[in-house]
């Protein structure tokens, strides 16, 4: 049995924005962090920290000329970026570390998820589940995607249902990074495009949408949503702060309006600690450039989500 570690906790910051458009949302790393992410980690959660101080942005890794491909925008930026990633929270988790990563937009789960995944695969044989809390399916291919942003593609790609042979468009990305259908939990879906509800349907996939939030009640739908993936089995949290109504998390690249409530988002990530089976955490799309007022607001929100998964407001 993969036991996720209470004390060890391995921290990447990446601002990365080259899954979308928008500027700003690399720098919510260091919002989060001057914020008093760390402290709270450690003064707060005992958590003995590991992190290199550094926010990355994998500038370096950038080709020159990056020409749209597949319809996907700047492919190969992403590719590289998320590549690099994979390898870091790899190296975190293949030492037992809780893996928290601070985005960067959405594309960045494409690293972080698989990473995770192929660590725990080596640890204990096992396939995480991922819980992907999102205003938004992130699950359309190249091809179904309207807009190329690939924010819009990682869990196409995480679980093959997108595919690309070039190994500097995401042809690096083995079967032990990638994540079995069957064990992807969606909650908080307000804003699916049509081919991506065609996908979730097809594969039969499991998604509880603020609809459903409305009709049985946030306690219901966490029961349901951990019910499926079931006990003993490692989860990654893949929390993207859209998912909150915009009245909390004003700030953030895609805003959907009729979204979770700030306490039914901490009540997502209390439920997910709960199961004593949480291995990784994202909190991406945190964007304090826009909606300047709301921003502070947003950076909290997404701290106390951090705070929530890792236990702090259970008594
Ligand atoms: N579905 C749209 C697209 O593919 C919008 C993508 C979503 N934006 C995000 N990710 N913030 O959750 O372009
Ligand atoms: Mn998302
Ligand atoms: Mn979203
Ligand atoms: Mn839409």
């Amino acid at each position: 049995r993969f036991l996720p570690s209470r004390t060890e906790l391995g921290l990447v910051a990446v601002g990365f924005s080259g899954g979308q458009c928008k500027d700003g949302v690399d720098a919510a790393p260091m919002a989060l962090i001057e914020a008093g992410l760390i402290t709270q980690l450690t003064s707060e959660l005992d958590f003995n920290v590991h992190y290199d101080g550094q926010v990355h942005s994998y500038a370096d890794l950038r080709p020159e000329h990056d020409p749209p491909h597949r319809g996907m925008k700047n492919p190969r930026a992403v590719s590289a970026a998320t590549q690099a990633l994979s390898a870091q929270v790899y190296a975190h988790a293949k030492e037992g570390r809780f893996v928290l990563t601070l985005g960067g937009d959405h594309s960045i789960a494409i690293g972080s998820v698989s990473g995770v995944q192929k660590a725990v695969r080596e640890r204990c044989g096992r396939d995480v589940a991922l819980v992907w809390v999102d205003a938004h399916a992130d699950i359309n291919t190249p091809e179904s995607s309207g807009s190329g942003n690939i924010h819009g593609m990682p869990v196409a790609f995480l679980t093959g249902l997108a595919r690309e042979e070039d190994k500097s468009m995401f042809g690096w990305l083995e079967e032990e990074g990638k994540v079995n259908l069957r064990k992807i939990v969606y909650i908080g879906l307000r804003d699916v495009d049509r081919g991506e509800k065609k996908i979730l349907r097809e594969h039969g996939i499991r998604a509880f949408s603020m609809h459903d939030i409305d009709r049985h009640g946030i306690g219901k739908v966490m029961d349901m949503a951990l019910g499926w993936i079931g006990s003993d089995t490692p989860i990654h949290l893949s929390f993207d702060v859209d998912a909150l109504d915009p009245m909390w998390a004003p700030s953030t690249g895609t805003p959907v309006r009729g979204g979770l409530t700030l306490r039914e988002g901490d009540f997502i990530a209390e439920c997910v600690h709960e199961t004593g089976n949480l291995v990784a955490l994202d909190l991406v799309e945190v964007n304090p450039s826009l909606e300047i007022t709301g921003a502070q607001e947003t950076v909290r929100a997404g701290n106390s989500i951090i705070r929530c998964a890792l236990g702090d407001t259970l008594l």
